[in-house]
């Protein structure tokens, strides 16, 4: 028998290769999507397309996080083994602008999942989508026993998720685990994240369609790994006898600047004649650092990255290249 996974937030970066690494296992994978006035399905088009060929083993179904009825409805349908609860209002900034509808969805919205795996009885194991940004201000290394200390209203929220997940598998036995996931990238990044941003910026440099790159913090640090990679270590997580906690990341950080020079260096460039500063992208309370210690995922998932960050830069400017030739 197959087995069948539930994944919200399907239509974005991770849940799209999620979807394909789970297809490719012989996963029957059903999709959560949100309505909106245009099909925003870019990212798993293929996939629906496919679906024939793939025996009609992927689905996607209207729902919105902020709805439990319809989650409700669609888990006691669906009866997933597995659940990756991957939806979220995801960009750090904008959870300053919409820090209501950040807690909602990011916070607020895991807890009702979780209740509906508690109620139902089903034995769904439970993925929760956490993140480095809720060590925020702790300096690195960070692992599984550094404090958090998050610095956004996102981090905050996926703070409330993140203790919900820890909580429902001690008091209910439910197997559900948190991937703390530090920064993963891929040319099938949000156009708005810093990577993608500057891969984009570049490739439209270097076709003469933009003149100048304005950023932010350039001194920022992040340990940035290959999206594509990263999924793996949710779905071995599920695979555990035992539910946990697990730190994933590369253990290798670099800084913004670092990022734009090689990008920029990858189709011969110099960064510093495009890049303007602007301060409207400087966050209210910024993370300085993150540098995550995998040691536990090596150790416990045989998971390790293979992608470093100066080869994910030169395949996501390729990318982008490729995308304005077309
Ligand atoms: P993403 O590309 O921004 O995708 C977010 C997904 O959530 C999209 O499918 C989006 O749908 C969906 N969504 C947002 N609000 C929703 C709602 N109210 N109801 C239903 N669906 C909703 O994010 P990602 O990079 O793939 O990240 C996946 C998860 O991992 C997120 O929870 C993120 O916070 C977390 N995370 C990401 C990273 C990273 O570096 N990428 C690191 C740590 C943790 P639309 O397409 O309709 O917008
Ligand atoms: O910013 C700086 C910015 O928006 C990275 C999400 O996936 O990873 C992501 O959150 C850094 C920050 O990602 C610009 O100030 C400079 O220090 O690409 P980002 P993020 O905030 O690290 C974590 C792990 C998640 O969980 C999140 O969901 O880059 N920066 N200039 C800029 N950032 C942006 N976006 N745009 C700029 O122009």
């Amino acid at each position: 028998m197959h087995k069948k996974a539930f994944i919200t937030g399907v239509t974005g970066q991770d849940g799209s290769y999620l979807s394909e690494f789970l297809l490719d296992k012989g996963y029957e994978v059903h999709g959560l999507i949100r309505r909106s006035s245009s099909f925003n399905i870019s990212r798993i088009a293929h996939l629906h397309q496919d679906r024939h060929v793939r025996e009609n083993k992927f689905h996607i179904h209207y729902g919105d996080l902020s709805d439990g009825s319809s989650l409700t409805n669609l888990i006691l349908r669906i009866q997933p083994d597995e659940l990756y609860n991957l939806a979220a209002q995801s960009h750090v900034m904008s959870s300053f602008t919409m820090p209501v509808f950040t807690g909602a969805i990011d916070g607020l919205a895991p807890l009702s999942i979780l209740e509906v795996i508690r109620t139902s009885g089903l034995p769904i194991k439970y993925y929760q989508a956490s993140t480095s940004e809720l060590f925020g201000a702790m300096p690195p290394p960070q692992n599984e026993e550094t404090r958090f200390y998050p610095r956004s209203p996102y981090a905050a929220a996926k703070l409330y998720a993140y203790w919900t997940t820890v909580n429902y598998r001690e008091a209910y036995g439910i197997h559900a685990s948190n991937g703390i996931l530090f920064n993963h990238e891929s040319p099938r990044r949000g156009e708005t994240f810093v990577t993608r941003k500057i891969s984009q910026g570049v490739a439209q440099i270097k076709m003469g369609l933009l003149k100048k790159l304005y950023l932010g913090n350039l001194d920022a640090i992040r340990d940035w790994g290959y999206a594509k990679e990263y999924v793996e270590s949710m779905w071995l997580m599920l695979q555990q006898p035992q539910p946990s906690d697990y730190v994933v990341a590369t253990g290798i950080g670099a800084s913004v600047r670092d990022f734009c020079e090689r990008a920029f260096n990858r189709v011969e460039l110099n960064w510093e004649d495009h890049v303007v500063f602007d301060e409207s992208y400087i966050r209210p309370t910024e993370v300085n650092a993150l540098i995550g210690d995998p040691t536990k995922a090596k150790t416990h998932l045989g998971w390790a990255a293979k992608t470093h960050w100066d080869e994910l830069a030169d395949l996501m400017v390729d990318s982008d290249l490729r995308n304005l030739q077309r």
